[in-house]
C-alpha cells in the first residue's frame, strides 16, 4: 500500500507543483457550477445545446438577480457534508465572470446582482475552514476573439460566423491569462486551480482542435506557480500533469501511470447536469453517493461532488439534503475516508477496503452474505469492531494455510464499515 505523501511524489506531479498532500489527505470537495446558465435552468451546456444566439444570452444577464444569495449557508452545508475543499467556477464556457474582472464588462458587478460573489464566497469558506478551489474554463463561448470552431454555440451560424472571421485566438490567449492573473492575485491564497477542458482530440463528434498551443498553457502554467508557488493543478490544460480528473464515471481500480499510483479525482455530479437543472429527475440515492466516495478512496482517490445552486442564489433542498444524508454518514466514517487511501488486499464481493495505516476499514456494501471471507488476514487481524458504535464483530480464523477470516455479522445492509486494526500493518 503507498502511503498518502507517497503517493504525492510519484508520476504526474511534477516537483514544481504544490505539495499534494492536503488534497490527497481531505479526499472530499464540493464542486459548484454557479452562472447565467442558472438562469436557465436546463444544463450549463443550455448555451450551446440550444445554439443560443448571444445577444438572445444576455436576458439572463439582464436578470442574473441572486437575492438570496449567502454562501455563508453554502460553505457551512459542505462542512457539514464532511467536505474539505471547494472548487468554484469562476468562469464556465458562457464566458460570464462571476467576479469583479477589469477586463470585461460581461461580469457578476454589473448585473442586478451589483456585487462580487466570488469574494464573499472564498470569505465564506474560509472562515469554515475549506480550503479554495477555482474552476476556470480556457473555453469562451462570448469573448469577440474566441475562434468558432465545432463546440461553439453559433457553429451553424454562417452568418455569425462570417463576421468571426478575423478572431485571433492569441488575442483570446492574452484575455484568458489576464483574467487568471486577476484570479490568482486579488483572491489571497488559491489552494487548487481547475481548469476545463481541453481535449485536443476529444471527440463527441464536434472536433475542438483547440490545445495546449491555444492556450498557451506552457506560459499560463508557469503564471500561475509564480503568482501562487503552492498551488495544486488539474490535468486539463492539455500539458499531461496535474491531478487527473476523471469525469462522471468511477474508474475500476486504481489509477496508475508507469506502475505508480498517480494522484486523481473523480468529478461527479447529483444528477448528470453540472449546472442547476430544474426538471432533471435522474437523481442519485444517497446510498449511492456514499457509495462513490468510499469506492473512490478504495482507489486511491479523491471525490469532488457537485452542486448547481439556482439563480436566487440557493442551493436547492433536494442537493441540500443529499449533503446532509453524507454528512451523517462522514460523522461516524470519517476516519475511513480522511487520509486514508486503497489497500494492497484484495477486498471481498461487493465490498472495498479503505486503509491508513494499519487500520484496514472494510466497507459491506450489499448483504444477505452470512459471512465474508477476507482473504490475506489469517493471523493478522488484531480486533474487528463496528465503525460506526465501536461495537466488537466477531470473526473467526480459518486454518492460517487457508488464510481464509469470516466475519459473521447480522449487519444490515449498506455501506456499513468495520475497522480491523491489524497487528501487521505491512501487509
Ligand atoms: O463542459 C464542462 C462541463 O460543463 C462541466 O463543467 C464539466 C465538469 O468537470 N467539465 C466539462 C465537461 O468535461
Amino acid at each position: 500500500m503507498t502511503s498518502v505523501s507517497e503517493i504525492s511524489k510519484t508520476s504526474n506531479w511534477p516537483t514544481n507543483y504544490g505539495d499534494p498532500t492536503w488534497l490527497l489527505h481531505d479526499r472530499f470537495g464540493l464542486f459548484i457550477h454557479w452562472g447565467l446558465y442558472s438562469n436557465a435552468a436546463r444544463h450549463e451546456w443550455v448555451m450551446n445545446r440550444e445554439k443560443i444566439h448571444p445577444d438572445t444570452y444576455r436576458k439572463y444577464f439582464k436578470y442574473f438577480d441572486p437575492d438570496l444569495y449567502d454562501p455563508k449557508i453554502w460553505a457551512r452545508a459542505a462542512k457539514e457534508a464532511g467536505m474539505k475543499y471547494f472548487v468554484i467556477t469562476t468562469k464556465h464556457h458562457e464566458g460570464f465572470a462571476l467576479w469583479d474582472s477589469a477586463l470585461t464588462d460581461y461580469k457578476v458587478t454589473n448585473t442586478p446582482a451589483k456585487r462580487d460573489v466570488l469574494l464573499e464566497m472564498v470569505n465564506a469558506f474560509r472562515e469554515e475552514g475549506l480550503k479554495v478551489g477555482f474552476y476556470h474554463s480556457v473555453i469562451d463561448w462570448h469573448h469577440p476573439e474566441f475562434p468558432i470552431d465545432g463546440l461553439h454555440p453559433q457553429r451553424d451560424d454562417e452568418v455569425f460566423k462570417a463576421n468571426a472571421q478575423n478572431r485571433k485566438i492569441e488575442n483570446y490567449a492574452e484575455y484568458l491569462h489576464g483574467q487568471v492573473r486577476e484570479l490568482l492575485t486579488n483572491y489571497g491564497k488559491i489552494d487548487y486551480l481547475w481548469f476545463d477542458f481541453s481535449y485536443p482530440t476529444f471527440d463527441w463528434g464536434w472536433s475542438t482542435g483547440k490545445g495546449k498551443i491555444d492556450w498557451q498553457s506552457e506560459k499560463l502554467e508557469k503564471m500561475v506557480l509564480e503568482l501562487q508557488p503552492d498551488i495544486l493543478l488539474n490535468d486539463r490544460l492539455d500539458l499531461g500533469r496535474g491531478v487527473i480528473t476523471p469525469e462522471q464515471y468511477q474508474p475500476r481500480e486504481v489509477l496508475e501511470k508507469d506502475g505508480n499510483p498517480v494522484i486523481w479525482e473523480a468529478c461527479q455530479t447529483l444528477n448528470g447536469s453540472w449546472g442547476y437543472d430544474r426538471d432533471n429527475l435522474d437523481w442519485k440515492s444517497d446510498e449511492m453517493l456514499i457509495k462513490m466516495l468510499v469506492d473512490t478512496v478504495s482507489k486511491g482517490g479523491n471525490l469532488l461532488l457537485n452542486v448547481g445552486p439556482n439563480a436566487r442564489g440557493e442551493i436547492d433542498e433536494k442537493s441540500l439534503n443529499s449533503l446532509r444524508a453524507i454528512g451523517q454518514w462522514m460523522r461516524l466514517n470519517s476516519r475511513s475516508i480522511y487520509g486514508a487511501t486503497n489497500s494492497d488486499l484484495l477486498a471481498p464481493v461487493d465490498c472495498r477496503y479503505t486503509q491508513k495505516g494499519n487500520r484496514l476499514y472494510l466497507h459491506i456494501f450489499s448483504w444477505p452474505f452470512r459471512h465474508i471471507h477476507l482473504d490475506g488476514l489469517s493471523g493478522k487481524i488484531d480486533y474487528a469492531q463496528l465503525l460506526h458504535d465501536a461495537s466488537e464483530v466477531q470473526y473467526k480464523e480459518h486454518d492460517p494455510n487457508e488464510s481464509l477470516t469470516s466475519i459473521s455479522t447480522r449487519i444490515k445492509p449498506g455501506s456499513v464499515t468495520l475497522e480491523l486494526p491489524i497487528q501487521k500493518p505491512d501487509i
